[in-house]
């Protein structure tokens, strides 16, 4: 994933991307995620999880331990869970 990431300008579109989704997820524009806004932004890529269950993950994607989600913890987390799915069916319709 790392890999494919750096490829040149597919690099930049990737970040871009990733930036846009961030911002999608951040409702209250703080430049961080709470708990509640991931739970939210989550729901979008039918990924249907408590609270709870978010909660329960934190501490894999809150590195920093500082309670909320920043933009590069963000990029971590999303590239494992969602962003790998995202790209590939991307890549199904719109061929490189
Ligand atoms: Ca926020
Ligand atoms: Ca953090």
């Amino acid at each position: 994933m790392i890999a494919y990431l750096g490829k040149g300008s597919r690099e930049l579109a990737a970040k871009e991307k990733m930036k846009l989704l961030f911002e999608a997820f951040d409702s209250d524009g703080g430049g961080n995620l709470d708990v509640e806004e991931l739970t939210e932004g989550l729901q979008t890529f039918d990924i249907y999880l408590t609270k709870q269950q978010v909660k329960a993950l934190m501490p894999d994607t809150d590195v920093d331990g500082d309670g909320v989600v920043s933009f590069e913890e963000f990029i971590a987390q999303i590239e494992e869970v969602i962003l790998k799915e995202w790209f590939e069916n991307e890549h199904r319709y719109v061929p490189a």
